[in-house]
């Protein structure tokens, strides 16, 4: 018997969900291994999102079971508040080895929203700490998707997440770089738009240098559709920021551990930001943990006053838990020994490569690829914007494949264990699911 029909759906409140339609006819996922989920009525489902970009070394790994279920029992909790245990620290000292020189002072958080949001204080706190008290503004950009705190939607630029929450004031927004006439079907990132990071300068002749805190942007804007940062747009964003006093921070909840073939964005288009912030695989997904890298130059500046006294007046019951530290680690152990965090590298030609034979499959407007990421941008039908790609979810998922929808772009991510028949597989389905679509 399915669980749809023993099972009573009425009391969970699904996040970004329409909840009435899900309830009436759900997708139920109730088991997860390697590259594929198994639906409640039996059909096996190839992982083409690792989650929701998060299961990056593949699902049910043993590892990490294990490492998990032994914490639990040695230690399953301690306070984080003037008190420690050692798998943070060790957790930290991991992560700090695979992170760029230099931004390798760490904070734990419990997501990708907290992560944001505290990035955004650390850099406020920052400022003040150095004697830019007056720097309180915070810059982010159209289209970026950082959370949902209400940090995290002050700063992002989605519509629907902002238009029903009053967020922070003070708040200010680059343009986004989505340029489908100029740039549709590129190969690699996309020559034209570097001069959108002018933008930053615009704001600082409209608001003054000395009232901007921060900047922040997605590396490559991802829940929004997949958009890649044109061509020389990141060096001219932290040249400007430099210049200015501003910090820069990269938003690299999607774009951190392996997703582009480099362990950071940062690696990828050797930029480096003041902060970034992680979350997704940082655990595998398995438990939810995120972490805030800081320049040290930053973490140094905080280190002032009476040495009793609390630096930073932030941080979560969970920040550093000893079971998500315990995931994280044994995570790492599996990159490492994997080496997924530069598979994406190997495997981005064959990638794009299959992704743009997609071309002329009906309805596609554009594709978008870089590492292991691909967004496919549909026509809208007409009248009824987000219609056409939400078909292609449900076909897709019915006929094994999971995919991600956003409006009418599809984005895929597969887990960095993705096999090349397994890319094959997934480009047949859309095909297919497209060929259908009306
Ligand atoms: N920043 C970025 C860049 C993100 O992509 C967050 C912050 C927030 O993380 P948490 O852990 O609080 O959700 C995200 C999350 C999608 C999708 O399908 C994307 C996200 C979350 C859920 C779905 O595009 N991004
Ligand atoms: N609300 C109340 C009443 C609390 O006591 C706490 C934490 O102590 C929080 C919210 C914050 O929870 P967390 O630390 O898990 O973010």
């Amino acid at each position: 018997m399915s669980l749809r029909n023993s099972q009573p759906l009425d009391a969970q409140w699904m996040p970004f969900t329409a909840n009435r339609q899900f309830k009436a006819a759900p997708r139920m996922i109730v088991q997860a291994e390697g590259m594929y989920y198994t639906s409640d009525n039996g059909t096996q489902v190839l992982d083409g999102t690792a989650g929701l970009w998060c299961v990056n070394a593949g699902h049910g790994r043993r590892e990490i079971a294990d490492a998990v279920s032994e914490q639990i029992l040695t230690l399953d909790y301690a306070p984080g508040f003037q008190m420690g245990h050692p798998l943070s620290f060790q957790f930290a000292e991991r992560l700090a080895e695979l992170a760029p020189t230099g931004l390798d002072r760490i904070f734990f958080t419990g997501s990708g929203s907290e992560s944001v949001d505290t990035a955004l204080k650390i850099a406020l706190a920052y400022q003040r700490a150095i004697g830019q008290g007056t720097r309180t503004r915070l810059i982010g950009r159209e289209r970026g998707y950082h959370g949902v705190g209400f940090g995290g939607i002050s700063v992002g630029g989605m519509v629907n997440n902002r238009r029903t929450f009053l967020g922070l004031p003070g708040v200010d927004h680059l343009r986004h770089t989505h340029n489908p006439q100029l740039n549709a079907f590129s190969l690699g990132l996309p020559e034209h738009g570097a001069e959108l990071a002018d933008d930053l300068e615009r704001l600082v002749q409209l608001h003054g240098a000395e009232t901007i805190a921060a900047v922040i942007v997605e590396p490559v804007a991802g829940s929004t559709g997949v958009l890649l940062p044109p061509v020389g747009y990141l060096e001219r964003l932290r040249e400007i920021a430099t210049r200015h006093g501003i910090l820069l921070i990269f938003d690299e909840v999607i774009t951190g551990f392996g997703r582009l073939g480099t362990p950071f964005a940062t690696d990828y288009f050797g930029v480096k930001p003041d902060i970034f912030t992680t979350a997704k695989g940082l655990t595998n997904g398995t438990v939810p943990m995120g972490a805030v890298f800081c320049g040290r130059h930053i973490y140094d500046a905080m280190m002032q006053g009476p040495e009793n006294a609390i630096e930073l007046f932030h941080g979560y019951t969970y920040s550093g838990h000893p079971v998500a530290s315990a995931a994280g680690l044994a995570t790492l152990d599996i990159y490492e020994r994997e080496g997924l965090l530069t598979r994406g590298a190997d495997l981005a030609e064959t990638w794009s490569e299959a992704m743009h034979s997609l071309k002329d499959a009906p309805h596609v407007v554009d594709i978008r690829t870089i590492g292991l990421i691909v967004g496919i941008e549909l026509q809208p039908r007409s009248g009824a914007p987000g219609a056409r790609a939400y078909d292609t979810f449900v076909d897709c998922f019915e006929r094994g494949l999971l995919i991600r929808v956003t409006g009418d772009i599809i984005a895929l991510s597969p887990p960095l264990t993705v096999l090349p028949d397994q890319i094959d597989a997934m480009v047949a389905t859309l095909r297919a699911a497209l060929g259908r679509a009306v």
